[in-house]
């Protein structure tokens, strides 16, 4: 499949799955899941044609491992990001003792102020290396990568969770966990 091709449906894929299965006319269960023949469907409708073996390779081929499929392979979902309620039923999970927030310059005064807020999404999203959050950042500008005592926070109480692509979840970041790495 030709790469601009699959990045496209990739794209369009992440916005139904995570924010807006209205637009393709699914729905999404509790735990996020759709049909994948609801999907392609409703991609079809929306002019984003895909064969199954192209949502294979689309699924497969995805650079971060966004979307997985159920172990029977007919039904589908994002792994993290929605903004949509779902409950992705995640284990709390213990975390290292530092974990990475990769965002700009522009965010830092409300950051040190207020600490990381999940925004649009459920969860704060937290990287394992400093170098997965500087791409995270990047996304927004020249990147600023934070620490997070991540240790320091569960033992505080703080509930972690991580998802199948090494992604760590949290509600929140009080500033008190912040520094410059
Ligand atoms: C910032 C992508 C002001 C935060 C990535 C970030 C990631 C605050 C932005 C995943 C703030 C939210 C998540 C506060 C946080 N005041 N700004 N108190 N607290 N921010 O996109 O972490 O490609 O929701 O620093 O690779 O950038 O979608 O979060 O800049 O894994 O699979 O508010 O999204 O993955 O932005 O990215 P986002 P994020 P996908």
């Amino acid at each position: 499949m030709d790469p601009r091709r699959l990045v496209r449906a990739s794209k369009y894929i992440a916005r139904v799955l995570r924010h807006d299965p209205g637009r393709a006319g699914v729905r999404l269960d509790p735990q996020g899941w759709t049909s994948v023949d609801a999907l392609l469907a409703g991609l079809g409708r929306a002019n984003v044609r895909l064969s199954r073996t192209e949502l294979d390779e689309v699924v497969a081929g995805n650079d971060k491992k966004r979307f997985e499929f159920s172990a029977d392979r007919t039904r589908i979902r994002a792994r993290q990001g929605h903004s949509v309620p779902v409950d992705l039923g995640l284990a709390p999970a213990v975390p290292p003792e530092v974990l990475y927030h990769g965002t700009v310059g522009r965010f830092l005064p409300a950051i040190t102020a207020e600490g990381l807020r999940p925004m649009n999404r459920h969860d704060v999203h937290l990287s394992p290396d400093e170098e997965t959050a500087a791409r995270v950042g990047a996304r927004r500008g020249r990147p600023v990568v934070l620490s997070v005592a991540a240790g320091r926070m569960h033992r505080d109480g703080h509930g972690f969770r991580v998802t199948g692509n090494g992604v760590w979840l949290v509600p929140a970041v009080p500033p008190e966990y912040l520094s410059a790495p």
